[in-house]
C-alpha cells in the first residue's frame, strides 16, 4: 500500500484504539483513496490526510431532564463539525445508549464524504447523545430536547451548523429542538434544524428521501445490468424511517420488500410491505417505542424469526437499512449462498470491512456503498435549507425531481471516478474518490489550518 496512505491509518489506529467504528471508517475510505494518492503527491506533500481525519471541533456536554416521576436524570451529548470546507457543517443527532465518541466521529467521517457527493454546499457534522428514548413518555422526549437545545443552540445556526434526525430523533424530536432554539434565541432561523414539520419550514418529501434516494440509486444500478426494479424482492433490515421509504417507493415502482428486522428478529412477508396498512403500520410500530417488529407479524399473520437476521433469505436485493455493522462475514457468505445479486447498503457502515471485501470480490454480486445510496436524505436536507434560505416552500414535485435528479448524478460521478483511476465499475471506490476530490479541492484552495 501507499506508504503515506498507510502511515495515516497507523496514526488514527493508535491515536483512536478506543473508537474502533471510527477506524473502521477511515481505513475501509482511505483505503479506496490509493490510486488518487498516488497520482497526487502534491496531498501528501501538505499532509492533508491527517488533517481530513481529524474533526475540526467536537463538543461534549451535559444533559440533565426530569423524568415524570420527578427524579432527575444526566446524559452526555456530543455534536462534532467534522469538515467545514465546502459548506456549513450538517448531519444528524442520534439518540442511543451505545452513543459515545467513536460513534459520532465514525457517523461524521462519513457524512464528510456523502455530503460532498451530493453536490450541494454542506460540509459534515454528526451529534447525539447516550439518551435511551425507548419507553420516555412524550413530555420526557420534550424536556430531553430542551436540556439538549439549552446545551447545544451556541453551537450551531443555519451558516454554521445545521443539525438533523438520524437514529432515534425523528421529525417529534425536531419539533420539539427547534421551538428550544427559537425561545432562546428569540429569532425564527428555522434553517438551523432539518426534518422539520412542515407548517414550521419542513420540506415536502424529506420523510421519505432516504428511502426513495436509495431506490432511486437502485435503479440506476439495475439498469447498467439491463435491468428494472418491477417484479423484484428486496430484504431490508430495520422498520425505522428509511425502510419506510424503501418500502414505499419500491411498492409504487412494482417491487416488493418482503423482510423487516428489529432488535427482537425478522419478519418475513412472501407478499411484501406493498399496501397502504402495511406501510403505514411502519410508522405505527416506530412511534409505539416498543421497538419489536414482531408486532408486524403479529398484526399481519406472517412468519416471525426470533433473534435471527434476514440476511440469507432469498431475494434478488439486499439492502441493509437498519444500522452499523449489521452484517458480518457470517452474513455475508449467507448472502453469497443465497444466489442476490445485489448488495445495497443503505444504513451508515452497515458491513464490517472484512465482509464488505468479500462481497465485492464477489463476481456475481454487485456491491453499492451506503454513503452515496442513503445519501439522498441528507441532499434534501439541503433543500430544505434551500427553501428556509428563500423563504418559500416547493411542491413534492419540485422536491422529487431534483432530488431524482441528485441520485443519477451521485451514481454517475461514483462510476466516473471509478474508471477515471483505472477501478472499472466500483461504485464503493467511486463514492469515496468522487467524495474526497471535492473536500481536498477546497481545502487545498483555502490554506493550511
Ligand atoms: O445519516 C444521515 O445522512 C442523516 N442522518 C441525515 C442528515 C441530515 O442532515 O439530513
Amino acid at each position: 500500500m501507499n506508504a503515506y496512505l498507510a502511515s495515516v491509518i497507523e496514526n488514527v489506529k493508535t491515536k483512536h484504539a478506543n473508537e474502533p467504528e471510527f477506524v473502521q471508517t477511515v481505513e475501509e475510505v482511505l483505503t479506496s483513496l490509493e490510486p488518487v494518492i498516488d497520482q497526487h503527491p502534491e496531498y501528501e506533500k501538505v499532509d492533508l490526510l491527517n488533517r481530513m481525519v481529524e474533526p475540526e471541533r467536537m463538543f461534549t456536554f451535559r444533559v440533565c431532564w426530569m423524568a415524570d416521576d420527578g427524579t432527575w436524570h444526566t446524559n452526555t451529548g456530543w455534536r462534532c463539525q467534522f469538515n467545514g470546507a465546502i459548506g456549513p457543517y450538517k448531519g444528524g443527532l442520534r439518540f442511543q445508549p451505545n452513543v459515545y465518541p467513536g460513534i459520532i466521529k465514525f457517523l461524521g467521517f462519513e457524512q464528510t464524504f456523502k455530503n460532498s457527493l451530493t453536490g450541494l454546499p454542506i460540509g459534515g457534522g454528526k451529534g447525539g447523545s447516550d439518551f435511551d428514548p425507548a419507553g420516555k413518555s412524550d413530555s420526557e422526549i420534550m424536556r430531553f430536547c430542551q436540556s439538549f437545545m439549552q446545551a447545544l443552540y451556541r453551537y450551531i445556526g443555519p451558516d454554521v451548523d445545521v443539525p438533523a434526525g438520524d437514529m432515534g430523533v425523528g421529525a417529534r424530536e425536531i419539533g420539539y429542538l427547534y421551538g428550544e432554539y427559537r425561545r432562546l434565541k428569540g429569532a425564527f432561523e428555522n434553517g438551523v434544524l432539518t426534518g422539520k414539520g412542515f407548517s414550521y419550514g419542513g420540506s415536502r418529501v424529506r420523510p421519505e428521501a432516504t428511502g426513495y434516494g436509495a431506490v432511486y440509486y437502485l435503479e440506476n444500478v439495475l439498469k447498467h445490468e439491463g435491468e428494472s426494479i418491477e417484479g423484484k424482492t428486496i430484504a431490508c433490515a430495520g422498520f425505522g424511517n428509511v425502510t419506510w421509504g424503501i418500502c414505499k417507493k419500491a411498492a409504487q415502482l412494482g417491487a416488493k420488500v418482503v423482510t423487516l428486522s428489529g432488535p427482537d428478529g425478522y419478519i418475513y412477508d412472501p407478499d411484501g410491505v406493498t399496501t397502504k396498512e402495511k406501510i403505514d403500520y411502519l410508522v405505527e410500530m416506530r412511534a409505539s417505542g416498543r421497538n419489536k417488529v414482531k408486532d408486524y407479524a403479529d398484526k399481519f399473520g406472517v412468519e416471525f424469526y426470533p433473534g435471527e437476521k434476514p440476511w440469507g433469505v432469498k431475494v434478488d436485493i439486499i439492502m441493509p437499512s437498519a444500522m452499523q455493522n449489521d452484517v458480518h462475514m457470517e452474513q455475508a457468505k449467507k448472502i453469497v449462498e443465497s444466489g442476490a445479486k445485489y448488495y445495497i447498503e443503505v444504513a451508515n457502515m452497515p458491513t464490517t470491512n472484512d465482509a464488505l471485501k468479500f462481497l465485492m470480490e464477489q463476481p456475481g454480486i454487485i456491491v453499492a456503498p451506503s454513503k452515496a445510496v442513503n445519501a439522498g436524505g441528507v441532499a434534501t436536507s439541503a433543500l430544505e435549507m434551500a427553501q428556509n434560505s428563500e423563504r418559500l416552500v416547493w411542491t413534492e414535485e419540485e422536491v422529487d425531481k431534483q432530488l431524482h435528479q441528485i441520485m443519477n448524478t451521485i451514481y454517475q460521478m461514483s462510476v466516473d471516478a471509478a474508471e477515471k483511476y483505472g477501478l472499472g465499475y466500483n461504485l464503493v471506490a467511486g463514492a469515496n474518490i468522487a467524495g474526497f476530490q471535492r473536500v481536498a479541492d477546497a481545502m487545498m484552495a483555502q490554506g493550511i489550518f
